[in-house]
């Protein structure tokens, strides 16, 4: 994984700093986690488990800001949990928790609301994608959504936040606000770098190569949770080109279909561009689609089964989010009470 260069001006300025760097990282429960979650950011946090000192959270209260039906919601929290461990987070390794089980996320939310600035959250392209999509729905929390975020950050105090390409703008507006907030009142949070993976920071839909694979697009879309024989229809529909030569190259701009196939491809089998290129010479878009596909279900397949094992057994799953909510509230409380007393409230 490739790290993002941003200087980190204030890093050094807090007194909190721990013995291991620590990272933080969240995905929504607005859908089943797919490919694009998971060649993106998903698969590298395992690696990240043994060198840092990092909390995965279920973003959950992020999801309401669009309009969920409840029952769908709770079971998706919990199949999400069941994922983050089939992927390969040891919760002994590292903390795992439900946003919403916390309350000092929806508590510093709020101070940071009045730190953000309108001018800066109408620019941000998620909410002006989301606004679109939902013109019925356009509410205050979709609009304060990055605010939120950031106080999902900044009560870590981390020093990377992975993350898919999309979510660069939000990790520079949580730097920005950050750097407001410090910049008043001394160095209280960390100013924190977004750690973005060279391959897989943006995985393409499969019928749509021009958009990001989105839970909102389903035949487009792998998830987590997808059958063998589902994961090999969406594969061999995929969109390609009509190029006459039918030739398997990397081209992202003549060939974003084939590109993103190609990405998807060495994420999945760990092989370069170039060797992809010559494995498929001259054998056309029938020998590479479902080749591709079989990649990812073998992939696939060990999450899935797993994920199926844990979520039968609720009382491991229930144990593990108690024991996170609880290390992240002890580690997000400390960050609550000093924003509070620098700010002015009184403590109680
Ligand atoms: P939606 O489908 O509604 O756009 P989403 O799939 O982006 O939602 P998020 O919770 O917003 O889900 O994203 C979770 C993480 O996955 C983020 O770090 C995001 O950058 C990353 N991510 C999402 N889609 C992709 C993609 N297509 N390719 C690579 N990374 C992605
Ligand atoms: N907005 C993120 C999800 C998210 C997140 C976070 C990611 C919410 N809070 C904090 C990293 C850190 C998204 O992926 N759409």
């Amino acid at each position: 994984m490739e790290q993002e260069k941003n200087m980190n001006t204030s890093a050094e300025n807090t007194n909190q700093k721990p013995a291991r760097k620590r990272m933080l990282s969240g995905i929504q429960p607005s859908g089943d986690l797919h490919l694009g979650n998971y060649l993106g950011p998903l698969r590298h946090w395992p690696e990240m488990i043994e060198e840092y000192d990092c909390y995965f959270f279920m973003a959950d209260l992020h999801t309401l800001t669009v309009r969920q039906e409840p029952a769908a919601l709770r079971r998706r929290v919990l199949t999400q949990v069941a994922q983050y461990i089939a992927c390969g987070l040891d919760p002994e390794k590292c903390t795992i928790f439900i946003q919403s089980h916390v309350p000092a996320h929806a508590q510093l939310g709020w101070v940071l609301d009045c730190y953000t600035m309108f001018g800066e959250l109408s620019r941000m392209t998620q909410f002006k994608d989301k606004a679109s999509k939902h013109k019925d729905n356009i509410n205050a929390g979709l609009f304060t959504y990055p605010a939120l975020m950031a106080a999902d950050i900044l009560l870590y105090q981390p020093d990377y936040v992975p993350v898919g390409e999309d979510q660069r703008q939000h990790v520079e507006i949580c730097r920005d606000i950050a750097e407001r907030f410090n910049g008043i009142y001394g160095p209280v949070f960390r100013v924190p770098e977004a750690y973005i993976a060279k391959v897989g920071a943006r995985i393409m839909s499969l019928n749509d190569p021009g958009s990001k694979m989105s839970k909102s697009n389903l035949e487009g879309c792998v998830t987590l949770a997808d059958k063998p024989e589902d994961i090999m229809r969406k594969f061999k529909r995929a969109i390609t080109d009509s190029d006459t030569e039918r030739c398997v190259r990397y081209a992202p701009a003549e060939k974003p279909g084939v590109s993103n196939l190609i990405q998807i491809y060495a994420a999945a089998t760990g092989k370069s561009y170039e060797d992809i290129e010559k494995e498929f010479e001259g054998m056309g878009y029938g020998k590479f689609k479902p080749a591709v596909g079989e990649a990812v279900v073998e992939l696939l397949r060990p999450i899935r089964e797993e994920t199926e094992r844990l979520l039968a057994d609720k009382s491991y799953l229930e144990s593990v989010y108690r024991a996170g909510a609880e290390k992240a509230s002890y580690f997000a409380n400390k960050t609550l009470a000093k924003v509070y007393k620098k700010v002015g409230l009184v403590a109680r």
